[in-house]
């Protein structure tokens, strides 16, 4: 199994950086400490998505963090990331390790128990499970609330992420809920000062405080 911290997975979508530049972007949440940064590109064209990802590598790497892209297993192996993100609807996981082989990361999105068993099976290295509470950035799907996560843990072995409206009041339930770690877009990104915003997130899921506490 490969090791990796799994304590907060920033989500670099451009689109939630209303016109800020994502390596920059990238770089204030490094300094903040964050070592897991999944590129989330849906918007923009593949071309631009490579210069993105080869600016990323280059400052991921000298942070000594990883960088993950969702979807897109051609632009891991293309700048050499640690691994790819999977939906549902994406490249089976099965094949996608047939193509990224045993040393990169595969992590996975699930909503219910059965397709968390199922991913676990299939070698995902992480769980994203979610959206957990009402996301800013993902309306479509209905919350699931905390419960899941026990669920999936009792029935799992591989890290546990929440994500969808993970904020620094409400990162404590997903963690007492049985999450390893938590993904975050719009609390951080959205935030007047992005690398404050990552350091609060990451104090209070390494102290694993309550606010008031
Ligand atoms: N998958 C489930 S919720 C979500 C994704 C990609 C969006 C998370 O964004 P935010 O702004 O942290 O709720
Ligand atoms: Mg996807």
């Amino acid at each position: 199994m490969i090791r990796f911290s799994t304590d907060l997975c920033l989500i670099l979508d451009p689109s939630a950086l209303s016109g800020q530049d994502p390596v920059k972007s990238a770089e204030a949440v490094l300094a903040a400490g964050v070592r897991f940064i999944q590129y989330r590109d849906k918007g923009g064209s593949r071309q631009s998505a490579y210069r993105t990802a080869r600016g990323l590598i280059e400052v991921t790497r000298r942070y000594g963090a990883l960088l993950i892209i969702n979807d897109d297993v051609d632009l891991v192996l293309a700048v050499n990331a640690d691994g790819v993100h999977l939906g549902l609807e994406d490249l089976p996981l099965s094949a996608a390790r047939t193509l990224l082989g045993p040393g990169r990361i595969i992590g996975a999105s699930v909503h219910t128990v059965e397709q968390a068993r199922f991913a676990e099976q299939e070698g995902a290295d992480y769980l994203g499970v979610g959206p957990i509470f009402p996301s800013p950035t993902k309306q479509a799907r209905p919350p699931l609330g905390c419960k899941i996560l026990r669920e999936i843990k009792n029935e799992t072995h591989i890290p546990l992420i929440a994500i969808g409206g993970i904020t620094v009041d409400n990162v404590w339930q997903a963690l007492d809920g049985g999450a390893d770690g938590a993904a975050c877009i719009s609390a951080v990104l959205s935030a007047p000062d992005i690398r404050k915003a990552a350091e609060g997130l990451l104090r209070t899921i390494r102290g694993k405080s309550r606010p008031d506490e």
